[in-house]
């Protein structure tokens, strides 16, 4: 088994098929230190959660991670909290991407698995063959190649795998969204209990956190913002000012340790499958992050793949593989729409008319007003179970 990219799909998939004796070999294009510091996702959805602690890699998490029992919606300059164990019986975990990536890591080279590290020039051939060829350069500098029964393309948006996919055999669906987010890691106690997102005049923030002492904060931005129009001080009033309340102070303030501007796009490929290569992950869908689906969705296509290669090579058997981007697919576009529903609910689209802002406001005082509103954005939020 090669699998290409050491994100989360990747270290989660080599995890999984290590646990029943599948060989495979992990190829990242970056260092080990660069992919451990990488600063993105942030919460954990429950079947994620369940996951990772089911399969012996939850240890830290369990004492580090931050379990919250719902977010708040802010608006009208007033927080609406969505209780989620009410509404669903379930959590979410605040705990960073990059230290489950770190625990991943940690745990396969501990059972002896082998991560490639720093290698270059990936490219795939024989994907219509049951022996797929996989070559790279290693860090060494030495061409290698890797002759595999199956190729998981886990190289997020950017990589190799779903360009090796023949023009004609696939089907792209995408949106693009007139906004993007600036976000900032800081070193200050996060103000607010849970993750909160506001909307307002404006435009939306989101405050979040990574421990007790490291708030994470963002701000909607324009798409093409430059990230040097916005020194610290501006950064600061900008936040202040969008996650206003009537009481209390909105922000407490701490030196900015990491900041980065990220585009918002929806992406699908069909069928996430070419032959032999399997793709998952951002891979082969991307969604906004509003609704924190991403990392999580990596987690739950490798889940299933898993599940499937299993079978595939303790069987010889291929219908669980035959169905994986069927199943996959059903629960990435639940996934889509989520992130897509929360997405236009809560930023402020340049030039929206009256009439749009009005709706806004409507679909937010129902999602916390409602039961039956609540609990639908819950239960997306919490994660849907694997087999939806
Ligand atoms: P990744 O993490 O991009 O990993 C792909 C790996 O492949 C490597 N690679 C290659 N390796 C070998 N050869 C090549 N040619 C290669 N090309 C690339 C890369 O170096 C990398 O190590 O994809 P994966 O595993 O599918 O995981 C997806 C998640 O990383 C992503 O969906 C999330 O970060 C999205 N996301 C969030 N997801 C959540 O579930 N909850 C959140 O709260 C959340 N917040 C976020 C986010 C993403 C953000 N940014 C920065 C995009 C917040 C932000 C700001
Ligand atoms: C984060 O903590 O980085 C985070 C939280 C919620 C989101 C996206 C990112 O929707």
């Amino acid at each position: 088994m090669a699998i290409v990219g050491a994100g989360p799909a990747g270290l989660v998939l080599a995890h999984l098929l290590g646990r029943c004796g599948v060989d495979c070999v992990v190829l990242e294009a970056r260092s080990r230190d660069h992919v451990e510091h990488r600063v993105r996702a942030g919460v954990l959805e429950h079947p994620t959660v369940q996951l990772l602690c089911d399969t012996g890699v939850g240890d830290r998490l369990r004492r580090e991670g931050l379990e919250h029992g719902g977010i708040s919606l802010r608006f009208d300059r007033a927080d609406h909290r969505l209780d989620f164990v009410a509404l669903t019986g379930r959590s979410i975990t605040v705990y960073g991407q990059q230290e489950v990536v770190k625990d991943l890591i940690a745990a396969r080279l501990a059972a002896g698995g082998e991560i490639h590290f720093d290698v270059g020039d990936v490219r795939l051939a024989g994907l219509d063959t049951d022996r797929p060829e996989v070559a790279f350069t290693g860090g060494d500098g030495v061409q290698r190649v890797l002759r595999a029964d199956v190729v998981a393309g886990c190289d997020g948006f950017h990589g190799v795998c779903r360009p090796a996919v023949p023009a004609g055999r696939s089907r792209v669906f995408e949106r693009d969204y007139p906004y993007a987010w600036l976000g900032i890691l800081a070193k200050a106690a996060p103000a607010q209990p849970e993750v909160t997102y506001a909307h307002g005049d404006g435009g939306f923030a989101l405050a979040s956190m990574r421990s007790p002492e490291i708030t994470r904060l963002y701000l909607q931005v324009a798409p093409d913002e430059d990230l040097a129009a916005w020194p610290d001080d501006r950064i600061w009033a900008e936040l202040a000012a969008r996650l206003a309340t009537g009481g209390g102070a909105p922000l407490n303030e701490g030196p900015i340790l990491e900041r980065g501007v990220t585009a918002m796009r929806s992406f699908v490929v069909e069928p996430m499958r070419h032959g032999r290569l399997f793709l998952a992950g951002d891979a082969a869908h991307i969604v906004p992050p509003t609704g924190a689906k991403g990392m999580n969705l990596a987690v739950a296509d490798v889940a299933v793949l898993a599940e499937a290669l299993e079978r595939f090579f303790t069987t010889g058997r291929t219908d669980r593989l035959d169905g994986y981007s069927d199943r996959c697919l059903r629960r990435v576009w639940r996934a889509e729409h989520f992130s897509w529903w929360m997405t236009s609910m809560l930023h402020l689209a340049p030039g929206a008319d009256p009439f749009e802002r009005r709706l806004q406001m409507a679909q937010l005082r129902y999602v916390t007003s409602s039961p039956a509103a609540a609990t639908s954005l819950a239960e997306n939020y919490v994660g849907l179970p694997y087999g939806w």
